[in-house]
This record gives structure tokens, sequence and C-alpha cells, in this order.
């Protein structure tokens, strides 16, 4: 992996470069140099991102135009150029890599250690929401077409099923049910949207606690990471996929179902952050969706997640088998819970609209 290296413009020379993170999509290395630097390299994955230039054209113009507004050296991501000056290098192979510097002094969790580990990062979230309000969304690539299209997601759950690739239907005919219960449902977000009651945004997408880092020795929220899937969308779905993520009690992949709920607390301490963050910037209807995208996010991951079960992981990366089922139960476990708790998930939201 060292010889990847050799196409940036680090400062010192790369001694180490070692695997790093938990991510599901691109291969994420930490590299250090003899000068003390470290940093991010990273393997894009082009077979999930079809059109690598464009995607890294939308980073580069994304974070050149936070850099405006951000001095700090860590509060926006930095790219590291190439030795003839471009955002990536392409190698031998067909594989893409960039680097970033590294964001000292950090920490990245996968699950909030305390309530306000996760009010930080919807502060982190809703602060990125509203620095790119201003920013000309109509000049975004769409790096992965229908991304939070739910309806479409499952059209492609339904074409799982019918091809049943690998003959694991039969293990997952409660999932199934339990998706295609709600299949309607999962289309309010986008109806709203094509009959223009929502506005399109300019979101990240994919509001993982882990996609934020903070600052090690305040815990204060420093900068949003992982701008793959930084595209026009819906402030709800910005919101719901953090839920999703930061309010369950358990992991993504635990397997005791009995651990994972959506937390009403860690829920309202995020909606009390994103609201004071980004709240001017959106409209009532928006605000009024807000418990729906927590719902509508956590219901399409589990989808996602069986989906691709079904069709034989091909996209999220297992490292044990029945990984994706284990990751689908514990999304359709919150979003059972969520409906347990939809009028406090609503009151939540209005106390805080009133209060704002
Ligand atoms: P993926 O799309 O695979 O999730 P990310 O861009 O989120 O990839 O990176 C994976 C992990 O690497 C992050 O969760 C974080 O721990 C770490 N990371 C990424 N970028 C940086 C950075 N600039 N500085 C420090 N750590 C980083
Ligand atoms: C992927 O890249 P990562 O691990 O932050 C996925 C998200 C899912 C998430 C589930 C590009 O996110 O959409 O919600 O896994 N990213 C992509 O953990 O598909
Ligand atoms: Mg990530």
């Amino acid at each position: 992996m060292l010889d990847s290296c050799s196409f940036f413009r680090f400062i010192g020379k790369p001694v180490s470069c070692e695997r790093y993170g938990n991510g599901h999509i691109n291969v994420t290395y930490l590299v250090r140099t003899d000068a003390g630097r470290d940093y991010i390299m990273q393997k894009i994955n082009h077979r999930v991102f079809r059109d690598v230039p464009a995607l890294m054209r939308n980073i580069h113009a994304v974070t050149s135009f936070l850099r405006t507004k951000e001095p700090e050296p860590r509060r926006v991501l930095t790219l590291v150029e190439t030795l003839d000056g471009q955002v990536y290098h392409r190698d031998a192979q067909g594989e893409y890599w960039r680097v970033y510097d590294f964001i000292t002094d950090s920490l990245c969790l996968d699950k909030p250690e305390v309530l306000e580990d996760f009010y930080q990062s919807a502060v982190a979230f809703g602060g990125f929401q509203n620095q790119l309000a201003d920013f000309p969304a109509d000049t975004l690539h769409e790096t992965i077409p229908h991304f939070h299209d739910t309806p479409d997601r499952y059209l492609k759950l339904r074409a799982a099923i019918e091809q049943d690739s690998h003959g694991r239907a039969h293990e997952v005919q409660e999932e199934i049910a339990f998706a295609l219960a709600r299949e309607q449902e999962a289309a309010t977000m986008m109806n709203m949207l094509r009959a223009g009651e929502l506005p399109l945004r300019v979101t990240h997408n994919d509001t993982k606690l882990n996609n934020v880092m903070l600052d090690k020795d305040t815990r204060t929220a420093l900068c949003v990471i992982d701008l793959d899937t930084v595209m026009p969308g819906l402030a709800g779905n910005d919101f719901g996929d953090s839920i999703r993520f930061g309010a369950s009690t358990a992991a993504e992949d635990e397997r005791d179902l009995g651990l994972v709920t959506m937390s009403l607390p860690a829920y309202e301490v995020y909606v009390k952050g994103f609201l004071s963050a980004c709240g001017k910037r959106l409209t009532a209807p928006e605000i009024d969706t807000l418990p729906m995208g927590a719902k509508l996010m956590t219901l399409e991951c589990g989808v996602r997640f069986l989906t691709d079960y079904l069709s034989g992981d091909t996209y999220f990366a297992p490292h044990r088998p029945g990984h994706n089922v284990d990751r689908c139960r514990t999304q359709f476990k919150l979003v059972a819970d969520m409906e347990q708790k939809w009028q406090q998930m609503n009151d939540i939201v209005h106390n805080y609209r009133e209060n704002k």
C-alpha cells in the first residue's frame, strides 16, 4: 500500500500505512510520515461510486467552499494533492486513491459515550447544512442516483426477493413481511418532495455519528467527514439517518435484539442540537417531517441490508456469516420501537420548534 503513497505530496516520507476506521464502503488507511505527519488515504469504492472524477469534483468544490468560511485547519476536510496537482490518483489497476490531512487530536465514535457527544454531532450536521445553504446545489453531481429514494429501494428489494439468487429468502420471511407491510408509508417523504411540499437541499446523506470528528479535549464538534454522498437531498433524511445510528442503544449489528431500542433522551438531544444549528433554514413542513425522516431512514437502511443479504452481500462488506441480516434486524427493531414512541417523537419536535 505504501506504493500508492508515492503519488501524493506528503510532508515527510511515508513510513507506515495501516488499515483504519470502521467504514463499510471505502478502504481507509492511516499513513504516517518520518516528519511526524499523519494522513488518511482512501481507496474509493468505484463499484459503489460509478463516476469517481465527478465525485471528487463535488468534494473539492464543497471543501473549498467551506474553507472560505472556516480557516481553522481541523474544521474542514483538506484534500492533499498528487505530485501533478490532482485531487485523486488512478493507479495501473484502475483503482482510485485520495488523501486527506488527518484531523489531529480528534475522536471518532461509533456510539456516543455521553449524550453530549450526540448533541455535538447534531450541531455538526446542522451546521453543515446551514453553511451549505448558499452553495449552488445544481452544480453537484448525484454520486449515487436514487440514494435516499425509499420507493426505489423497495423496487430493488422486490427484485431481490423475486430473484432469490442465493436461496436465502426462506430464512428472512419475517423481515420481508415487516418491510412490505410498510411499503406505502415508505413513500411519504418522496411524495412530499415530488408535490413540492419539501425543498431540495444540499445534504450529507450519510450522517452517522462516525462521520463526525470531535475535539479530543473539549469533545466539541470539529468537522463533518465522509463527503462522498453530499448531494441534493432532504433535510429530514439527514436528521433521520443520525437518529437511526446514534440514538440506537446498541450497535448496528447487535445480535441481541433485546438491547436495541431508540433512546428518547438521545433523540431529544439531537433534535435540540440540529434545530439550533440549522433551524432557521428549515421550513415548517420540513420540521414536521423530522420524526418521519428518522423512521424512514431506519426502514430504508434495513431494506438495503435485507436486499444485500438476499443478493449475496455484494454492497455492505460482511465480517461474519449473516452479518447483513443481523444489521437488517436491528434496523427493523428500531422501526418497531419508533412506532411505539411515535407520539413522543412528534411532541419533542413540536416542543423545540415552538421554543426555537
Ligand atoms: P467510509 O465511507 O468507508 O465510511 P470514511 O471517510 O467515513 O469512510 O472514513 C472511515 C473512518 O476513517 C472514519 O470513520 C474515521 O474514523 C476515519 N477518518 C476519515 N477521515 C479522517 C480524517 N481526515 N482524519 C481522521 N480520521 C479520519
Ligand atoms: C454506509 O460508508 P459508511 O459506512 O459511512 C452507507 C450508508 C449506510 C451505512 C450503514 C455510500 O455508510 O448509506 O447508511 O453504511 N454508505 C453508502 O451503516 O452506501
Ligand atoms: Mg464513514
